[in-house]
């Protein structure tokens, strides 16, 4: 079925919400009581023992050359350094050169800081954190240049090179991410000067680029601007931008290919895999398989899914539906983590998903999450939905320690630590969460969507409030003239039972709640006082609402053994228990080591034992299972078959999520199953 614009919708602003759940408002209160201050800290480079950030330094140094350039005038000449994408520590840091130091990238640490700032303070007014993103983004201001640019990297390295690299030197990601953190922090306060600095960027890039004879046909190197030119579209309602967001998509692996034209002295090779990394092997519209470097693929499908909204474009729609599913079916972990292979950072072929190497970088389960939303606003379909909430509750929130100190950059599915310290393959994957990273790119990416996960939970068009996911909120809904008051409460994800109470004037609101893929058959409480549709995984709710109702759903949440397809290899005759949206691991602090050895027995009965991981309830699982004996030392490395050793164990499930929140140890996602011992 293809795009029906009646049944489009758009996320509810955070000002028109308030969370109260229990569980995401607990992540919400570590981002704004951790994390914000944290990576402000580590923005100025106050963090003792983590490498600098030089992020706000940066800007500072930016702001001072602007200021002797316009007091030296034409005769100023910025210096020159070499560029190399990274400029490292000097030996001595007690002696820092007015240049630039960090990754090219290092200033969208700032833009998705501010990001976060704002949602948060729609939550949880601050005036003091305000004051403090208030005096921030007057510094970032302040190395704007007169002509609207903004990227400290070529504002001090020197504006001859500016645009001559887009394949690597993320100008355009920077802006992205500069723009969406203006657009939020002025939604949230109405606070417009960061606004205006991104416009004026905006403006100097759509008259750098674009479809009209003698502007440059780039596109950028890592894809965010996209989207990031609809949401300004949308703020400000200034046509351009969608127009260049616009042609940003479909110039993107035209031929000839943009970035050979640029001149790239390190590099020999220009093959189809270095244009498949990009998402530039072809054309948007032509593309059939999600390729290359997983966080830029979803977020350009975001953009994809975002313009064709806006323009109602059929085709574009159908190319993301096409991705969609190529993920989805094919190459996603059962934890809604993407891209399995560290080379490049990239997704691999069909149904290779190992455990042990995967990459699962935390930004990309992040993006999967964006561009669900973006396909849920062109088309509620239930689809979207399933694997929006199977990302939040593992993949993404396995990135982040249960205290909100420290973070994973990879997600792997199963982790002998011993692997980890020894063996080069997996020296990208880390046995416990680390605090801070040099490409810091992962904890503020957790922050920004964390503090606005409501904007994830609940879509709206003219008539209907849909529900996505059963996050506790507080919500005015407009609905004509009037307005509806919806206050959604559940335990999600330990417990299925939801109750919303509305209060709404008239039949003019109509309820879509989404029926979760892994519940059998939801039961709804008085279910003939509503006219009752089902469509594509909602169900369709309305009634002559008045002061007082209370809607009553439960969405039974047995405990459950997943297989995967046949076709992956990696997990043969294996299972994974899943409860509700959550997937469970074993941990060798319940378990014992050597995981391997466990089997489950696919006929086990669950039992739901309540208890504590880091301070925060949990609902672990217990299955019964199977230990196989180790080997004994002189049986040597082979011996002749024989009958399996060992003994009935209990096996102890903990959620995903937890993992390595109590030291280092053995984790295991996919078990053996009995039969397969
Ligand atoms: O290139 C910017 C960010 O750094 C990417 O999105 C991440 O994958 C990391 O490589
Ligand atoms: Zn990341």
């Amino acid at each position: 079925m293809g795009m029906n614009q009646d049944s489009f919708s758009v996320p509810l602003s955070l000002r028109d919400m308030r969370i109260t759940d229990h569980f995401w408002k607990n992540e919400m209160e570590l981002v704004r009581r951790e994390v914000i201050p944290y990576q402000w800290a580590a923005l100025n480079d106050k963090v003792e023992g983590a490498a600098p950030s030089f992020c706000m330094r940066n800007f500072k140094i930016a702001g001072k050359m602007n200021q002797e350039k316009s007091e030296k005038g034409a005769a100023y000449e910025a210096p020159k350094y070499t560029f190399r994408g990274f400029e490292a520590l000097p030996e001595d840091p007690e002696h820092l050169e007015d240049k630039f130091y960090g990754f090219v990238f290092q200033d969208s640490d700032f833009s998705k800081w501010i990001e976060a700032v704002g949602y948060s303070l729609t939550q949880h007014p601050d005036p003091e954190l305000e004051r403090i993103a208030d005096g921030a983004i007057d510094i970032v201001c302040a190395a704007q240049q007169d002509d609207g640019y903004l990227d400290t990297y070529y504002i001090i390295n020197g504006r001859d090179k500016t645009f001559t690299n887009l394949r690597d030197h993320h100008e355009l990601y920077c802006f992205g991410h500069l723009t969406e953190g203006a657009v939020a922090y002025y939604e949230a306060t109405g606070k417009d000067k960061l606004l205006k600095a991104a416009e004026r960027f905006a403006d100097y890039i759509y008259d750098y680029f674009g479809a009209a004879e003698g502007k440059c046909k780039g596109y950028p190197g890592h894809e965010i601007a996209e989207m990031a030119l609809v949401r300004l579209y949308e703020a400000t309602g200034k046509q351009k931008y969608l127009e260049l967001g616009s042609f940003f998509i479909d110039q993107r692996g035209t031929r000839p290919y943009y970035f050979d034209t640029e001149n790239h002295p390190d590099e020999k090779t220009r093959d189809g895999l270095r244009y498949a990394y990009h998402q530039a092997h072809l054309p948007v519209r032509e593309q059939q398989e999600a390729v290359g470097h997983a966080v830029r693929a979803v977020y350009l499908y975001s953009g994809m899914a975002d313009v064709a909204r806006q323009k109602k474009d059929e085709g574009l729609f159908y190319a993301c539906e096409r991705l969609w599913d190529d993920i989805v079916g094919k190459k996603m972990y059962i934890t809604g983590g993407i891209g399995a292979t560290h080379m490049g950072e990239a997704f691999s072929f069909a149904y290779d998903l190992p455990n042990d190497t995967a990459y699962a970088e935390t930004c990309a389960s992040i993006g999967l999450v964006f561009f669900a939303r973006r396909m849920l606003e062109l088309k509620p379909d239930s689809k979207y939905a399933d694997v929006m909430e199977r990302a939040l509750y593992n993949g993404v929130l396995s990135g982040m320690a249960l205290d909100g100190k420290s973070f994973f950059y990879v997600n792997p599915l199963e982790v002998n630590p011993t692997a980890c310290h020894k063996d080069e393959r997996k020296f990208h994957v880390k046995p416990v969460r680390q605090k801070w990273f040099g490409c810091a790119c992962c904890p503020p990416n957790l922050a920004r969507l964390l503090s606005s996960i409501g904007t994830y939970a609940y879509t709206e068009s003219a008539d209907t409030l849909f529900v996505h996911l059963y996050i506790g909120g507080t919500l005015t809904k407009k609905v004509g003239a009037a307005s509806a008051d919806v206050d959604i409460r559940s335990q999600f994800p330990w417990d299925g039972d939801v109750e919303i109470h509305v209060r709404a004037n008239g039949s003019g609101l109509r309820l879509a709640l989404r029926i979760p893929d892994w519940c059998g058959a939801y039961r709804l409480e008085d279910a003939q006082q509503y006219t009752c549709t089902e469509q594509d995984g909602y169900l369709y709710l309305t009634k002559a609402w008045g002061e007082e109702n209370t809607v009553r759903i439960s969405f039974p949440m047995e405990a459950r053994l997943m297989e995967a397809a046949a076709a992956v290899r990696e997990n043969a005759g294996k299972a994974v228990l899943m409860r509700g949206p959550v997937v469970y691991c074993l941990e060798e602090v319940d378990n014992g080591a050597d995981l391997h050895l466990l089997s489950v027995n696919p006929q086990s009965a669950f039992a739901i034992k309540k208890d504590t991981i880091g301070g925060m309830p949990v609902n672990k699982i217990e299955a019964e299972g199977f230990r196989r004996a180790a080997a004994a030392q002189e049986d040597g490395l082979y011996h002749p078959l024989r009958p399996v050793d060992g003994e009935k164990a209990t096996l102890t499930y903990v959620p995903y999520f937890t993992w390595a929140n109590r030291g280092e140890n053995e984790m295991q996602v996919w078990t053996l199953t009995e039969q397969h011992r």
